[in-house]
């Protein structure tokens, strides 16, 4: 089983899609739990390349395509990480801020919300304001979860909170907030509703809010 999560933990260091997918599809004959092929081969393995791009051994393609490797393998998680829990516990909507490309934290987090019996609206990446907004009034959602990995575009996120008080809205929605490079501390300055610093703890502070 060690093995196995080896592979799958250097399969996405070389970027190399379709061992990792190989790799998962052993992991589950072999039974192995998917939060375990995640949490100890895919997260980590994204983290060490975070590593390598910051000493300068991988650059921007290395990057994107150790990236699309771990989404191979979470394609085929999903599914089964989804499927634990099904009672609809509220509305949100989810998406990268504006400038910010990055997705598969947010994607982690929506699928992590969606096993947790979430309706989730995922607007994807570079979103504006505005976007937000709209969707909130058209889905009537409880929650908006904004996610932000670029230190310059997690002023973005102050942004899209400020529109949601300029059009009346901001009591009407609770607005979480994650990413790399936020904290607590962040979070609190530009008057969010919460901080979660990984998937599962979006969970339980959705959870908590809708609670509330
Ligand atoms: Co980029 N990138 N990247 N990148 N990238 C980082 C973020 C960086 C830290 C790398 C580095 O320098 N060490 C750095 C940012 C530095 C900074 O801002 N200070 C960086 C840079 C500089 C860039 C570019 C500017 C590079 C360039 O072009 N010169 C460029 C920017 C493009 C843009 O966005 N406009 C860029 C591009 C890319 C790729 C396209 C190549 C690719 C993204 C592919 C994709 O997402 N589809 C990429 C990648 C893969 C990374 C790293 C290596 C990995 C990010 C990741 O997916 N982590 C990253 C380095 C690192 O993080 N160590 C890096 C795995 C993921 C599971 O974790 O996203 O943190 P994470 O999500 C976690 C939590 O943060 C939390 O839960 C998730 C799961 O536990 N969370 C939330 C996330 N969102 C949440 C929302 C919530 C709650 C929790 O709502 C409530």
């Amino acid at each position: 089983m060690q093995d196995i999560l080896k592979k799958i933990y250097s399969g996405v260091l070389e970027g190399d899609l379709n061992a990792v997918k190989e790799n998962v599809r052993f992991g589950l004959d072999a039974g192995i739990n998917p939060e375990e092929m995640l949490n100890d081969a895919l997260i980590p393995a994204m983290a060490r390349v975070g590593q390598l791009f910051e000493a300068g051994d991988y650059f921007v393609p290395e990057m994107l395509v150790a990236a699309r490797s771990m989404q191979g393998g979470m394609e085929i998680l999903k599914p089964l990480l989804v499927e634990a829990d099904i009672k609809p516990s509220g509305k949100i909507v989810a998406g990268t801020v504006k400038g910010d490309l990055h997705d598969i934290g947010k994607n982690l987090v929506c699928m992590m919300l969606e096993g947790a019996g979430f309706e989730i609206i995922d607007l994807g990446v570079d979103v504006s304001a505005e976007e937000f907004v709209k969707s909130v009034k058209d889905n009537n959602a409880n929650i908006v979860a904004l996610s932000a990995l670029l230190t310059t575009t997690m002023q973005n996120m102050k942004a899209t909170i400020e529109l949601f008080e300029e059009t009346g809205l901001r009591s009407s929605v609770n607005i979480i907030v994650g990413g790399a490079p936020l904290t607590h501390a962040y979070a609190e300055s530009i008057h969010a509703d919460g901080f979660a610093p990984d998937a599962s703890r979006a969970v339980s502070l959705a959870k908590s809010i809708m609670r509330k």
